[in-house]
Formats: C-alpha cells, sequence, structure tokens
C-alpha cells in the first residue's frame, strides 16, 4: 500500500487544476484517470473562461500559452428578430471573458503537471474508494492489469458527472436535485475564420443557434434539435442550412462555412448532488453538478470548486484547523446555485418556446428585446456571464 495526500479521481479540468493548485501549495497527490491521455485531450467541449479562471491560471504559472492564444472577448451579442444587440461587459462591470478551448486548458494543465514529477495516471479500471468517513480513505484500482492501493488523507471525486464518487456516498447522506430539458445541442467545428470577432446568441422561430469560434481559423457553432435525434439525420449541407436560417441577420452577417471536421449532439440537465462532501471525500465540477451550456458555466464552476477546495485543504495542513473543510461544501453550493439559476434562465429566454409554442416564443423575444434594452437587465446578464465574485474563507 502506497501512501499520499490527496487522491484526485478524474483528469478533467478539475482534477488537474486541483493537483495543480495543491503542489503550489507543496502538497502532495496522486491523479488518476481511466481514460486515455489523447481522449482527454482531445475531448471538444467548452470554450468560454469566466475572468477568474484566467486570472488564476495566469497568477499560478499555467497562463503563458492562455495569454498568447487565447481571445478575449468584452461583450457578447444576443440576435432576434433580424436584427442583433450588443451587450458589453467591460462597460457594464469592468470584466470580459476569454474564449480558449478546454482541450487547450485540460493540455496546459497535464504539462505543468509533468513538469512537477507528481503522478498523473491514464488508462486506469475499476476505481473504488473505501473508508472516507475515516481519517485514512483509501483508493484501489487496476493499471497495467495490476492492482493498486493508496492510503491518503483525502479523496477529491473530479471524475464527472458518469464518475463513480458521487455513487460511492451512501444515498442516505446524498439529495440531488434534476431538471432534464426537451431539447439537446448539435455541436460543430468548421475549419472557417470567424466572421464576428464575439459570440452570438440567437433566437429565432425555428429554434436557437449559437456562433462561438476557438481560434482565428476555427468557427464553433451549436444548434439546438430535439434530445432523441441522431447526428446521422444531419448532414453537413443541412447543418448550415439551419445554421445559416437560425444565424444570418437582415444587415447581411452570418457565418462563414467550411469544412466541418467535428460533430456531436449534447442532451441538455441541470443537475446538483448535496452536500458537495462526505467525509474525507470532497466532489468538485461536474461530479457535484452540471449546467446546460447555455450559460457557458460548467468548467468555470469547476475551477470554482477546486480553488476552494484547495485552500482548505492547505489550511488544515498549514494550521490544523478543518473550518475550511468543513465550509467547503456551503461556499460552494451557493455560488453554484446562482449559476444554475443563471444557466436556467438563459435556457429559458433562449429555448422553450420556438419552434414548439407561439406564447412563449413572444415572451422570449420580449425578455431578447428587454435584456437588451434595460442597462439594469444588460448589467445582471453581464455580472452573471463573466461570473460572480468567489467567496474564499479567510485563512
Ligand atoms: P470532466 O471534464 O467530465 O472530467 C471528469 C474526468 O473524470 C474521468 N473519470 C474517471 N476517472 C477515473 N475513474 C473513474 N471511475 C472515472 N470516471 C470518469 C473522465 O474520463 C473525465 O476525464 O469534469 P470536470 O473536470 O468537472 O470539468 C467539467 C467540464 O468538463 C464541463 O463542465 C464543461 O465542459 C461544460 N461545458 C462548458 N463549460 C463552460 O464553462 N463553458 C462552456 O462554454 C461550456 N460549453 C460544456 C460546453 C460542455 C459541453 N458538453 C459536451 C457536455 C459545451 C458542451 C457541448
Ligand atoms: C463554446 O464556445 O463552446 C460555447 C460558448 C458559449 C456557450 C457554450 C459553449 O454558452
Amino acid at each position: 500500500m502506497k501512501r499520499t495526500q490527496v487522491v484526485i479521481i478524474g483528469a478533467g479540468p478539475a482534477g488537474l487544476l486541483l493537483g495543480h493548485l495543491l503542489h503550489r501549495y507543496g502538497i502532495d497527490s496522486v491523479i488518476i484517470e481511466n481514460r486515455t491521455e489523447q481522449y482527454v485531450v482531445e475531448r471538444v467541449r467548452a470554450g468560454v473562461l469566466e475572468q477568474h479562471v484566467v486570472d488564476l491560471m495566469t497568477q499560478t504559472g499555467v497562463g503563458e500559452r492562455l495569454r498568447r492564444e487565447g481571445l478575449r472577448h468584452g461583450g457578447v451579442w444576443l440576435a432576434f428578430g433580424g436584427t442583433r444587440r450588443r451587450i458589453d461587459f467591460e462597460e457594464l462591470t469592468g470584466k470580459a471573458i476569454t474564449v480558449y478551448g478546454q482541450n487547450e486548458v485540460v493540455r496546459d494543465l497535464i504539462d505543468a503537471r509533468r513538469a512537477t514529477g507528481r503522478p498523473l495516471l491514464f488508462g486506469v479500471s475499476d476505481v473504488v474508494v473505501a473508508a472516507v468517513d475515516s481519517e485514512a480513505p483509501r483508493v484501489r484500482y487496476v493499471l497495467d492489469g495490476e492492482e493498486h492501493e493508496w492510503v491518503c488523507d483525502f479523496v477529491a471525486g473530479c471524475d464527472g458527472f458518469h464518475g463513480i464518487c458521487r455513487p460511492s456516498i451512501p444515498e442516505a447522506v446524498l439529495t440531488g436535485y434534476d431538471k432534464v430539458y426537451p431539447f439537446a445541442w448539435l455541436g460543430i467545428l468548421a475549419q472557417a475564420a470567424p466572421s464576428s470577432e464575439e459570440l452570438v446568441y440567437s433566437l429565432t422561430d425555428r429554434g436557437f443557434a449559437l456562433f462561438s469560434m476557438r481560434s482565428p481559423a476555427v468557427t464553433r457553432l451549436y444548434l439546438q434539435c430535439r434530445p432523441d435525434e441522431a447526428i446521422e439525420d444531419w448532414p453537413d449541407e443541412r447543418i448550415w442550412e439551419e445554421l445559416q436560417a437560425r444565424l444570418g441577420t437582415r444587415d447581411g452577417w452570418k457565418p462563414n462555412e467550411g469544412p466541418i471536421f467535428q460533430k456531436g449532439i449534447t442532451p441538455m440537465r441541470s443537475f446538483v448532488a448535496e452536500p458537495m462532501r462526505y467525509g474525507r471525500l470532497f466532489l468538485a465540477g461536474d461530479a457535484a453538478h452540471i449546467v446546460p451550456p447555455t450559460g457557458a458555466k460548467g468548467l468555470n464552476l469547476a475551477a470554482a470548486d477546486v480553488r476552494v477546495l484547495a485552500e482548505a485543504v492547505a489550511r488544515f495542513y498549514r494550521t490544523g484547523t478543518e473550518a475550511g473543510l468543513d465550509a467547503y461544501s456551503d461556499t460552494c453550493l451557493s455560488r453554484v446555485w446562482k449559476a444554475q439559476r443563471f444557466s436556467w434562465w438563459m435556457t429559458s429566454m433562449l429555448h422553450f418556446g420556438a419552434p414548439y409554442d407561439g406564447f412563449d416564443y413572444r415572451r422570449q423575444v420580449a425578455e431578447m428585446d428587454y435584456v437588451t434594452s434595460s442597462r439594469a437587465a444588460m448589467a445582471t446578464l453581464a455580472e452573471n456571464y463573466v461570473g460572480l465574485p468567489i467567496d474564499i474563507p479567510p485563512p
């Protein structure tokens, strides 16, 4: 049996960032991941970073490529009725967002981890956590046909929505709050220069569409579809036709087209597990909560959780107090629920009505009109979109 301070399960953004922050405090950890490194790095997901994530990466020495290649956006466009209106984040909040692919974040964090020499193990299987209600939790797994076991002080469950950590908590302890939406997002990556410098969220009577990007040469686009649709039903020509119909505005703006090199359908769901801790097992990121992508919050919430957790663990080793650990769940959940509220609200403004329901569609158009004409409403959207403050308890 081997010993470490923290076993981190999952090498997504939550697990890798936690390992990085703990390392900076001189705290040892082992990160185990059941997929291959290639799978983890190539998985196409989020793209929008809140200012706090950019600042954290920059201040902790993993922001060099982000600073070079990240695309800073000072605002966002909302389109409806054939026109687009801009919400100016910088003017309203003094903050901005940065477009930088989640896979680039993961790549940078893997490189940083490698440089520390601390363990980062891909391709593990049969992961089991045990004795988390004691002061010496254990984690077992199989790697290359051999069984391994670590004993540690803390286990971080950073293994995403389908991981094993949340289900390993006794049912009586945990409450799950769940909302499944009757639509999904079809997302593509296209080899095409972005035709707008900022994102465009568009509401039409054919449904919702989103214009985003990954680099000066790659456009990222999404369109609302039904959750039971198969990607095979969406040949490239149909995708472009629908995207142009939902995104093009009367002033002639439309997305540039190019070869599609990645496409997939993601169902939409809101979920929160409470509490985010059981004994010495701490859930972080998608393992504890997921949001519909409309508010671009999932990755940002994962980063906020592990920031709070790293501080609490560091404080424990520094002073012996468990106060930060005890406050972890409540500290995270109060911000998580605000992000849930925002993601649900963005979803309700941009989905539900069209193409199903005339009343809801008109209600949504009124909401888009209001939110882009009232300064108070614009400020509300902006401060949530760029990220609410993180309340880290004082040392
Ligand atoms: P992840 O990224 O799912 O990582 C969990 C890792 O744990 C591994 N794992 C295990 N490892 C060991 N043992 C086991 N038994 C394991 N079971 C699972 C998994 O293989 C995986 O590597 O969770 P994490 O780290 O909490 O990060 C969360 C984010 O990935 C997620 O919230 C975002 O991608 C959500 N999201 C967005 N978030 C944003 O902040 N901004 C966005 O613009 C945004 N857009 C999106 C998104 C998610 C999307 N999809 C596909 C769900 C757009 C899309 C389309
Ligand atoms: C993305 O670029 O992938 C993206 C942007 C905004 C969202 C969701 C996803 O709300």
